[in-house]
């Protein structure tokens, strides 16, 4: 039985790879976790960057609340059934008037699953307009099968190791995929997609959240890339595919802290095996 998305979503999902918008958030809720990430930057004194904005739900309320929704996981599990882990997630913001880029790329090109089955819903906490940077897609893309990649190790490059398809969708414009504060859209991990600098006044700021079937098998270590971790957030793990994440302490506490270091250290590892360049990334101050 449908949860939350209609037949006609699921069928665009199949067929285009990608579905939006899907109302998930009410003002209320938009409106806190923008408080709790604002609250976190102006005690840092810059925007919520790497390593925080990387796997967020171990360090903050907002970001642990996000991957547990009910009506997120509801559209997830129409899609990818009702064991589901949360591989990673990233929150991107692009502050008004910003060179920030992402590439034509596609999201599993390093995350090492077998079968490509992962799904990104990327919830928006403010309105991501065309004007503002929202993603573009290329729809049916997904079918195409997994794309070389090389690494743009550009400083306004949004993705830490800049992974890009090059050459082959250079000309192409995509199709937007706009949404208004509190919606998501589900994108196919081989779905090619990319963004463009946020000319308008507002920030644009989406968290990215991966999903996966719990079933999805770890295929890391045929490319010698170390172990994944993922969290059970809905169903059962009967696989054990992935070593299991958890949150430790209260948020940004110094267990925290030490936790979202060493899964994301794992993480990197595997994410960056065989990159050319690799990106300094520190812990903000917090005052
Ligand atoms: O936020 C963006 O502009 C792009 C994010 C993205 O590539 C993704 O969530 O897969």
């Amino acid at each position: 039985m449908r949860k939350r998305l209609t037949d006609s979503q699921i069928r665009q999902y199949e067929d285009n790879g990608y579905v939006h918008p899907v109302a998930v958030l009410n003002d209320d809720e938009v409106r806190a976790a923008r408080a709790e990430i604002e609250l976190f930057e102006a005690r840092t004194g810059k925007t919520l960057d790497y390593p925080e904005k990387s796997k967020s739900y171990l360090l903050f309320d907002w970001a642990d609340r996000l991957v547990r929704h009910e009506k997120v996981l509801d559209a997830v599990e129409d899609l990818i059934g009702p064991d589901i882990m949360v591989y990673h997630t990233t929150m991107w913001i692009k502050d008004p008037n910003t060179p920030q880029y992402i590439l034509w790329h596609q999201d599993g090109t390093y995350f090492h699953l077998d079968p490509a089955l992962h799904v990104t819903a990327w919830v928006a906490l403010s309105d991501a307009s065309v004007e503002a940077g929202c993603m573009h897609v290329l729809p049916g893309s997904h079918k195409l099968g997994q794309f070389e990649h090389r690494d743009d190790p550009g400083e306004n490059n949004l993705i830490l190791r800049g992974q890009a398809i090059f050459g082959r969708f250079d000309d192409e414009v995509g199709v937007p995929m706009p949404l208004q504060a509190g919606e998501m859209s589900l994108h196919h991990t081989n779905l090619v997609h990319c963004s463009r600098p946020n000319e308008a006044q507002d920030r644009r700021m989406g968290f990215g959240i991966s999903y996966i079937p719990a079933h999805v098998r770890d295929a890391g270590a045929q490319v010698g890339a170390p172990p994944g971790s993922a969290m059970l957030v809905r169903g059962e793990d009967r696989w054990g595919h992935f070593r299991p994440e958890q949150r430790i302490g209260a948020p940004l506490s110094p267990e925290a802290y030490e936790n979202h270091a060493r899964l994301m250290s794992q993480f990197r590892g595997r994410q960056d095996a065989g990159a050319q360049i690799r990106r300094n990334v520190t812990y903000s101050e917090v005052s």
